[in-house]
Parts: C-alpha cells; sequence; structure tokens
C-alpha cells in the first residue's frame, strides 16, 4: 500500500465514522422549562381537596370567625382519600391547609384557630400529617394550597402579617411533611378581619418556599411554576402556549386578563405551563344538597380532552364530607372516571404502523421515534426546517375519533400549528383537524373514520420536535 492508498483509505474510514455518528440535537427555542415542571406536566392529573370549616358549615368562603370547635369529622381517613386517587390514576393530592377563613388544618404555631383549638381528636390531631403519610404510602405526591387571604389572622392588613404568613409558610415546608411539590397561592386579597386588605410581598413568599423546597412548583396566577387557567370549567385554551409574559403583573387583581391566562403568550418570557383547577361538584366544599349534583363521567371526560389533551394539568377537586371521607358518590364516579379512560385509551391504533417523515435530522431522530414510547426519544426536523409531514401508514384499516401528539417540551414549546388528515380509499387525503398549539400533550377529537394512513403536517417557530403519536377510539364521551 503507497502512503497515498493509505491516506484515501483513511479519509473513507472517517467518512464512515462520521456518517455513523448521530447529529446533534435541535437547539432549545424560547423559554423553556426545569426539570422538575417537566416532571410536574407529566403527573397529568391531581386531585384537589377543599376541607375545612366550610365543610361543616356549607359555605364556601368562611368568615374566619366560625368557633374552632365546628371542625369535628367524624371518621377522618385521609389513606380513603389518597387510595382513591392512586386508583382513579392521579399523581398527587393537594390539600387547602388554610383557606380564607384562616383555620389551619394543622397545629400551626403561628396562630390560634387551627385543628389544636378543635375537638377532633382532642386538639392532638394534625391533617397535613395524616395525608402527607397516607400519599406516600400510596407512592403520590403531596402538595399544599395556604391561602395568602386570611379573614381570621388579626395582623391581616398590616406589615406583619406578612411575617406571620412566611413562618406558616416555614412550618409547613421545613420538613414534617416530608417533600411538597406544590404550593399553591390563591391570589385573593379581600378584607381581614379588622377591615383592610393586605400588601403581599410575593417575592418573600416564593423566596421562603424555594429556600425550603427548591423542587415545589409554585402555583398563582403568573407562576412562577404554572399559572392558573384563566376559569373554574376545567377548560384551557385550545391555542395553550405554556409561556407566559409576567412583567408589570401580580397575583389576583393584577394578574393577566383571564384570556391571556387561558392560552398563554407566544414567545412569553417564561415558561409557566397552565393548571386547569375544577371541582367535580358544583361547590369546592362538600356540602349535602350538592350530592346530586357530582359531575358525570361524561362531564369528567369532556374536562380530560379540555384540559390534559390541551396542554394543560388536571387539578380535579374531590372534597370530602363531614365525616372527613370522600362521599361514596364521588369516590366511585373517580372509578368509574378512571375506567373509561383505561377504555378509551387502552388500545392504540397507531401500534405497528410505519412512519415516515419529510425530512428528519438524521441519526438518533429518526421519525419512528416518535412511537417508541420513550418520552426522551424523538423524531426532530433539520435545521432551517419549519414545517414537516410525518405519514403514518396503519397496520391495516382503522377506525378512530382522537388523534394525539405530543411535542418533545424540554427543548421548548416550538409548534404554532398543524393539521391532520385521513387517506380516503381511493388515496386522496381528506382534512379532519386544523388546529394551533401541541405542547406537552394535545388530544385532537374528530369525528369517527376509517382509514389505513393519516398524515400531520406541523408548522414551527423552530425546528419541529415531537416524542408523541397515539390514535384511538372513544365509544364513551358522546361528543365526535
Ligand atoms: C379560589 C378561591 O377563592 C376558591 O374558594 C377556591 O379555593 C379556588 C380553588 O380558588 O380563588
Amino acid at each position: 500500500m503507497n502512503s497515498r492508498t493509505i491516506i484515501l483509505s483513511l479519509a473513507i474510514i472517517t467518512a464512515g465514522l462520521v456518517s455513523c455518528k448521530e447529529a446533534p440535537a435541535p437547539e432549545p427555542y424560547g423559554a423553556i422549562p426545569t426539570p422538575q415542571q417537566v416532571e410536574w406536566q407529566k403527573m397529568e392529573m391531581n386531585m384537589f381537596v377543599h376541607f375545612g370549616p366550610n365543610t361543616f358549615t356549607g359555605r364556601e368562603w368562611g368568615l374566619g370567625t366560625e368557633a374552632e370547635d365546628i371542625f369535628n369529622p367524624t371518621a377522618l381517613d385521609c389513606n380513603q382519600w389518597a387510595s382513591t386517587a392512586k386508583a382513579a390514576g392521579f399523581k398527587g393530592i393537594i390539600i387547602t391547609g388554610k383557606h380564607h377563613d384562616g383555620f389551619c388544618l394543622w397545629p400551626n404555631p403561628m396562630s390560634t384557630h387551627t385543628v389544636a383549638a378543635s375537638p377532633w381528636k382532642d386538639g392532638k390531631g394534625d391533617v397535613l400529617k395524616e395525608l402527607s403519610d397516607a400519599c406516600r404510602k400510596q407512592g403520590l405526591k403531596f402538595g399544599v394550597y395556604i391561602s395568602p387571604w386570611d379573614r381570621n389572622d388579626p395582623h391581616y392588613g398590616t406589615p406583619e402579617y406578612n411575617d406571620v404568613y412566611v413562618k406558616t409558610l416555614q412550618d409547613v415546608h421545613g420538613g414534617k411533611y416530608g417533600d411538597v411539590f406544590e404550593q399553591c397561592f390563591d391570589g385573593a386579597n379581600g378584607e381581614g378581619p379588622n377591615g383592610k386588605k393586605q400588601v403581599y410581598d410575593w417575592p418573600l413568599f416564593h423566596k421562603t418556599v424555594l429556600d425550603l423546597h427548591p423542587m415545589a412548583i409554585m402555583f398563582s396566577d403568573v407562576g412562577p411554576g404554572c399559572r392558573w387557567v384563566g376559569n373554574e370549567r376545567g377548560v384551557a385554551g385550545r391555542t395553550n402556549w405554556s409561556t407566559l409574559n409576567t412583567e408589570g403583573f401580580t397575583p389576583g387583581a393584577g394578574s393577566p386578563p383571564t384570556d391571556t391566562l387561558n392560552s398563554g403568550n407566544v414567545h412569553g418570557n417564561f415558561w409557566i405551563p397552565a393548571e386547569t383547577d375544577v371541582s367535580i361538584r358544583p361547590g369546592w366544599f362538600w356540602r349535602e344538597s350538592e350530592n346530586g349534583r357530582v359531575k358525570s363521567v361524561n362531564d369528567l371526560l369532556g374536562i380530560y380532552y379540555t384540559s390534559v389533551g390541551r396542554n394543560s394539568l388536571l387539578l380535579l377537586n374531590v372534597p370530602p364530607d363531614t365525616t372527613g371521607c370522600l362521599h361514596p358518590v364521588d369516590s366511585a364516579r373517580m372509578i368509574e372516571f378512571k375506567g373509561a379512560l383505561d377504555e378509551i385509551f387502552k388500545e392504540d391504533l397507531a401500534d405497528g404502523a410505519k412512519v415516515n417523515a419529510s425530512s428528519s435530522r438524521g441519526r438518533g431522530f429518526a421519525a419512528r421515534n416518535i412511537l417508541d414510547g420513550n418520552y426522551d426519544s424523538y423524531w426532530a426536523a433539520p435545521d432551517g426546517t419549519f414545517e414537516a409531514t410525518l405519514t403514518f401508514a396503519l397496520k391495516g384499516k382503522k377506525t378512530l375519533n382522537r388523534v394525539l401528539l405530543q411535542e418533545y417540551v424540554p427543548l421548548g414549546q416550538r409548534v404554532k400549528s398543524f393539521t391532520v388528515e385521513v387517506a380516503s380509499p381511493d388515496g386522496t387525503w381528506n382534512p379532519v383537524a386544523e388546529e394551533t398549539t401541541i405542547g406537552y400533550k394535545r388530544i385532537v377529537l374528530i369525528e369517527k373514520v376509517t382509514t389505513d394512513k393519516v398524515r400531520v403536517t406541523v408548522k414551527a417557530y423552530a425546528p419541529p420536535v415531537l416524542n408523541g403519536f397515539g390514535l384511538f377510539m372513544d365509544t364513551i364521551y358522546d361528543r365526535p
């Protein structure tokens, strides 16, 4: 072998090695989530628990003057709440440790208006302890809602109250209840017992929680961890960006308009995804008169589609009754809801499909990654490509009415619009959906159709990156 041949062979070998190498991953685009925001989003459904003096008075907003002895659940069983949540496929529980009436479900040393002054367990009980233990036992995450608005605390409306509230947060987040995955801050800011309103020190409140629980997601109208979806009906925007501009806004009266909260801001500066909070009953707290008005499975499926199916997390409130247990109607409904979801999503009709992309980045980012069920493997378009089509050749003819898409959000939310088409027997393509955003998860409801090929065309602000696709037939929800 002469030296020329050696150089040539080396060049060929090197070229071979280079072409075997994975293509570089796409650059992140715009605001991106923290790893804990991604983990939070993957929870998809959490249970909210409104419980306190209102459970016994029938009020939605307690006055703060209720005598402590009104709180006396006869058979409180947090294991029943947690096992119901678990069986229903929920991943965490958030409890109203303190609602606007100021009553604390744990013996808060900063207040006299707490379970310690109630007859329940002779004043020795602690609902947060019982619930956090029950959650741990079931493998669920534990979260809290601690209302800043307090109609009982005599300091409310003075600068001292911010200090009381900070110490209250420190007591809950100090470690005695283990990890707290979410802290809900309600922006409500009414009058306290002396008729004054409070000027909340939000940066201080946030810092207090983060110092103790850096992993906690903080909910408010403007985040910083996640945002209110703008209504209590269970409906996220059909267009729903997980990004939001927060400059100049505060939680509560100073929050962005509700339609902005509902759909986020395209190119928003911060990653603040929507959380959809809604009650299984007309009110947030249990009351006897609403036992016949618990949402139906159909209602809950509709809410699932307009929350989880629209790039939002669902926080479904299921309030315990005066015994301290979830009412049998509510707990049964939760299990029926899970049964319906299991039935709808039991068979992915895209399984075994062959997928082709109009373009791919190269090795490591093939179109088939979208079907491999691995969250972190994805198809990505090459740099400079902002529009692409994915064609799925199904394993035979399938009848379907739901199309599920997922963007790989650790790299940002990039898709601005997409269409879905299905092939008719003569090979022509029929449009069945024209939508805007995808985000973490998007489920599109289409009319029932039978086809052996589906194609999705996405337009994006950066090379699109998709990690999930599914096709399903829902015969339960009574909408198309
Ligand atoms: C609102 C509160 O005023 C309601 O009572 C309820 O707790 C809801 C989840 O948040 O702002």
